[in-house]
C-alpha cells in the first residue's frame, strides 16, 4: 500500500507526506487547507474547491464551488444535470451543506434545477428553516434567481425507457463503474471511474472545516424518494470540534443509523476518521450480513486536524484527496474483501 501511494504522489509529482500504511489503508497525517470527496470524479470537485482553499478562502465556499462540478457534468448519471430520473422519468435532485458551527440546509426532491448545493445553501443562510422539499424547494430556488432548466438528457432519457422494459428496482453495486487497466491522471490499475454521489469535506486555513452532499439518488427510484444525501446526519455531518463525515451508497441503510453522525461521534471517542468509517460499517454489516451482502454503501470522514479515512461494505469504493502536498484518488478499504 505504502508503495502504492508512493507511485500515485509521484505521478502526481507531488512529494509523499500526507500518507502512510495503516490497517490496510491510508492513515493521513493532519494537513490544512484539504479537501476530500467521495469516488474517482471527487478529484475533479477537488480541484475547485482547492482555487479557494489554497487562497485562504472558507471551506463553505470551497465546498459549494466543488460541489458544483460533478451538479454540471452531464456525463455524470448520479449527480446534477444528466442524473438518472426516478421511475416516472423525472430527476429529481437531493443536496445539503452543513458548517462547523452547526448551521445547515437541504433540498430535498427538487426538480429543473441544476446546482441543489447553492439552493441549500440559500435555505441555510436565508431561511428559519433547515429544510425545504419539491414543489417549496423549486419555488424558494426559482425566487432566489435561479434558472429552470430540463436536467433529463437524452442519454439519461434512453436509459429511463431501457430500465422500463423490465422496470426490476435493484441497485448494482458501484454501478456504472469503468475499470482502469493503466495508471491515469493518477489512478491505480484495477481502480474504478465510478459515477455516484458527491460528498465533499473541506478544512479550511482557519481550520474551520465544512461538508456537502449532492445527488439525484438512485436511479429509477420511486417519484418522492429522498436517500441519505439531504439528510443531515445520515448523508453528512460536520461537528467543528470533531470532524466532518459523508456517505453514498444505498441511502435506506445509511438512513437507519444516522450514518455520518455515527461516525463523527465515534471520533468524538478517540477513534480515527478511519477507524470510525469502519466501526459504523461494521455496524451495518453485523445488523443484516445477507442484505449487507448485497449494497455498497462507503463512508468518508475528515477530523478538524486534517485526517482523513474512509471505509466501504464493497471493493470499488474510491475517495479523492486534495492538500498542498496530495492530489490523489485512492481506493477505499473494505469490509468485503
Ligand atoms: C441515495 N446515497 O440517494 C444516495 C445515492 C448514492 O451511490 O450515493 N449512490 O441513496
Amino acid at each position: 500500500m505504502f508503495r502504492r501511494s508512493f507511485l500515485r504522489n509521484s505521478v502526481m509529482g507531488l512529494p509523499l507526506i500526507g500518507s502512510e500504511l495503516g490497517k490496510g489503508t491510508f492513515l493521513s497525517k493532519g494537513q490544512k487547507p484539504i479537501v476530500i470527496s467521495t469516488w474517482d470524479f471527487g478529484k475533479a470537485a477537488n480541484a475547485e474547491a482547492w482555487k479557494i482553499l489554497s487562497a485562504k478562502g472558507r471551506a463553505l465556499d470551497a465546498i459549494e464551488a466543488g460541489a458544483k462540478v460533478p451538479e454540471a457534468d452531464e456525463s455524470n448519471k448520479t449527480v446534477g444535470y444528466g442524473g438518472y430520473p426516478d421511475r416516472d422519468g423525472r430527476v429529481t435532485l437531493d443536496a445539503c451543506i452543513m458548517d462547523e458551527k452547526g448551521n445547515c440546509g437541504s433540498v430535498m426532491c427538487i426538480e429543473h434545477i441544476k446546482h441543489p448545493i447553492s439552493v441549500a445553501r440559500l435555505v441555510m443562510e436565508k431561511t428559519p428553516h433547515v429544510i425545504l422539499v419539491g414543489d417549496g424547494a423549486l419555488q424558494f430556488a426559482l425566487e432566489n434567481g435561479f434558472k429552470k432548466e430540463n436536467l433529463l438528457t437524452p442519454d439519461s432519457e434512453k436509459a429511463w425507457k431501457d430500465w422500463l422494459k423490465k422496470a426490476n428496482y435493484e441497485p448494482v453495486i458501484n454501478i456504472e463503474n469503468k475499470t482502469y487497466n493503466s495508471p491515469k491522471d493518477g489512478q491505480m490499475p484495477g481502480s474504478i471511474d465510478n459515477h455516484d454521489t458527491i460528498g465533499i469535506l473541506a478544512l479550511d486555513s482557519n481550520g474551520n472545516l465544512s461538508g456537502g452532499c449532492t445527488t439525484s439518488g438512485m436511479a429509477f427510484k420511486m417519484h418522492g424518494r429522498v436517500g441519505d444525501s439531504p439528510v443531515i446526519g445520515a448523508g453528512l455531518f460536520v461537528d467543528g470540534e470533531i470532524g466532518a463525515a459523508t456517505s453514498t451508497g444505498v441511502g435506506e441503510e445509511v438512513i437507519r443509523c444516522v450514518g455520518s453522525h455515527l461516525v463523527v461521534e465515534y471520533m468524538r471517542q478517540g477513534n480515527s476518521p478511519y477507524d470510525a468509517c469502519k466501526k459504523v460499517v461494521e455496524r451495518i454489516a453485523k445488523r443484516d450480513i445477507e442484505k449487507a451482502k448485497k449494497i455498497q454503501i462507503g463512508f468518508l470522514a475528515l477530523d478538524n486536524k486534517g485526517n482523513y479515512g474512509a471505509y466501504a461494505l464493497q471493493k470499488g469504493f474510491s475517495f479523492a484527496v486534495r492538500s498542498e502536498h496530495e492530489e490523489i484518488v485512492i481506493p477505499g478499504d473494505s469490509y468485503f474483501k
